[in-house]
Formats: structure tokens, sequence, C-alpha cells
């Protein structure tokens, strides 16, 4: 996969004078089926979470509260996604290196996820994730 399949996706904002509400249903909203959900909260000042790949797996990252910085990487180029509304959401297909970091106090990461957790799916060496996708890159031009 490469940097420009990861994409923001605009969720729909239902606003009436109580306030806002986003739904965000499987394979209408989002590209993906979601078989699980879990989020990341209580991040200290300065850490930084990721570093990972996963061979098969899709997600959406979405700051629910808060803001933070997500780097996404395939191997030859990267870009940095700054999420700090609870309406947007960070498509992110399988085979791109992530890094997340800059949280801010009280930020909420919830992320849906296509499968199960199995962390044979995980890369979680950057040598071993450029490999991979240098030989992938590799078979397709033969
Ligand atoms: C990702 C980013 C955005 C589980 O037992 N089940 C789970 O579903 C998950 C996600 C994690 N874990 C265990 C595995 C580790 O022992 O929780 C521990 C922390 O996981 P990890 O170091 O992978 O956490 P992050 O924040 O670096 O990465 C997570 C996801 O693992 C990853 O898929 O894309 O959030």
């Amino acid at each position: 996969m490469k940097i420009n399949d990861c994409r923001i996706i605009n969720f729909k904002k239902i606003s009436d004078p109580r306030g806002n509400l986003t739904v965000i249903e499987s394979k209408k909203d989002i590209p993906i089926e979601i078989k699980r959900v879990y989020y990341i909260y209580e991040v200290p000042g300065g850490k930084s979470r990721g570093g990972h790949a996963h061979k098969n797996l899709e997600q959406i990252m979405i700051s629910i509260s808060g803001s933070f910085n997500v780097v996404v990487d395939d191997g030859q180029q990267r870009k940095r996604y700054y999420l700090d509304h609870p309406y947007y959401g960070l498509y992110i297909p399988r085979m791109i290196w992530r890094e997340m970091d800059n949280f801010s106090p009280g930020a909420v990461c919830l992320v849906l996820a296509s499968d199960y957790y199995s962390e044979s799916d995980y890369i979680r060496d950057y040598g071993e994730f450029i490999k991979t996708v240098g030989d992938t890159n590799e078979s397709k031009e033969r």
C-alpha cells in the first residue's frame, strides 16, 4: 500500500441545540467491517505509541477528545496527520507503518479495526517492514 491509500474520512456531524452526534456504520461510512474497537488514553506527555505495521489489518483512528499526530510511512514516503476533531477518521490500510505522538492532555484515540487482535499480524521491526515492502515491490515489477 502507498501513502496515498491513507485518507481522512469526514464523518457526518448531526448538530442540534443539545450538542453534536456522529455515527459510523460498517461498510457505509468506512470501508471496513468493524470486528474490534479499542481506545488509547491517559498517554503521558512526551510519550509516543505505535511503531509498527500490520500485514493485513485495516484501521480507522479517531481523536474522540483532544489531539495527537499520526505519522504514516509506506517505506518510501512519510506523511504526518494531525487529528483533533471527533468527526475526522484516518483510514490506514494494511502494510503502512504508523507512529503516534504529541498527545494533548486528555486525548483519547479511538480505533476501529477490521479484525480481532493477533500479534502475528504485527511487524514491529522497521528494518523488517522496509525489507517486506521492498520484496513486495520487486515481485510486482517482475
Ligand atoms: C495500532 C495503534 C494505533 C491487546 O491485547 N489487544 C489489542 O487489541 C491491542 C490493540 C493491544 N493489545 C496488547 C498488546 C500489547 O501488549 O496491548 C499492549 C499494547 O499494545 P501496543 O504496544 O501494540 O499499543 P500501541 O498503542 O503501540 O498500538 C496500538 C495497536 O496495537 C496498533 O494496532 O495501530 O494502536
